[in-house]
């Protein structure tokens, strides 16, 4: 069963997520699929992609996999974790991904969907950082981007600390979401827009996307602090809370955190 459809419309690629039974979860399994489609559309040399979930999903993308996410004593946002290959490769593509958003967004998927260019949604779309109702430590080049995306660390702060939707509004209020359409424009108006940057100078984008994605990551971090920084987070990890979070939402029952 494909997890994802790719189609092409002159020089823009349209990757549409499909999973819809399990939300679009960021399983190995979808994370694969995406990678592969962006690589096939960069050999074709696209000049833009938009990525969305089916017409009439409610669900852009539940997140990670919970099922997928270890149970205790391994990083569960490791280098190598689906979620962080997923954001890697639409960071790295040569041009601009727009993401188009007609529902709700969750935990490492906010990352994913923040990592693409620009963010065009409706009424519907909402964003919830949800590491904390499971009692997953998140990842610090994951935070930097989220800080760096979301241009504020107080509202950073509240949705993880909170685990609330940010809605569509709110969004677009902090610049997160570009534009606000209504659900019958939304396709035209992200094709219209990913069409336009189509003509532009492809080299000049490609170039200029990279830069901002180099600059955006330059921030030293001595080893020192790194590892401060992966000794917190094995803390969680190891807890109890953390197999608590999981095994709880695997039961479909509410977590009861310890906090230990
Ligand atoms: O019971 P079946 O087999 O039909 O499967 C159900 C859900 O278990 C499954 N599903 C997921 N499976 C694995 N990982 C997920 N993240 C996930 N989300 C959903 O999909 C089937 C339909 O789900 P259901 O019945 O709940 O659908 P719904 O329409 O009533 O509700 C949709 C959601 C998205 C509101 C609900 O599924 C939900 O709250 N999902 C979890 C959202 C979430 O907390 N995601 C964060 C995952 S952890 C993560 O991303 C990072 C590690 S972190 O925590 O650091 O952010």
């Amino acid at each position: 069963m494909s997890l994802t459809q790719t189609e092409v419309r002159g020089q823009v690629g349209i990757i549409t997520l499909t999973h819809d039974e399990k939300r679009n979860a960021l399983s190995q399994a979808l994370i694969d699929a995406l990678i592969a489609d962006l690589g096939r559309l960069e050999e074709a040399r696209i000049r833009a992609v938009v990525l969305r979930a089916r017409p009439g999903a409610t669900v852009w993308s539940a997140g990670h996999d919970v099922s997928e996410l270890p149970r205790s004593g391994r990083d569960p946002l490791a280098y190598n974790d689906p979620l962080e290959q997923g954001v890697r490769a639409v960071r790295k593509f040569h041009a601009p991904i727009l993401a188009m958003i007609d529902g709700s967004v969750w935990g490492g998927a906010v990352e994913l969907a923040l990592s693409c260019d620009i963010l065009i949604g409706t009424r519907n779309a909402s964003f919830a950082l949800t590491p904390a109702r499971l009692g997953v430590p998140y990842n610090p080049a994951g935070i930097l981007r989220l800080l760096s995306a979301v241009g504020s660390s107080l509202v950073l702060r509240e949705m993880f600390f909170t685990a609330r939707p940010l809605t569509a509004q709110r969004a677009h209020d902090i610049g997160v979401l570009g534009h606000v359409v209504e659900s019958a424009d939304l396709e035209r108006f992200t094709l219209e827009m990913a069409a336009e940057i189509a003509l532009l100078s492809p080299l000049s984008i490609q170039v200029i996307k990279e830069q901002i994605r180099l600059l955006d990551d330059a921030t030293p971090l001595s080893p020192g602090t790194f590892e401060r920084i992966q000794g917190l987070r094995r803390r969680v990890y190891d807890s109890k809370d953390y197999r608590e979070g999981i095994t709880a939402f695997l039961e479909k029952r509410k977590p009861v955190y310890g906090g230990d």
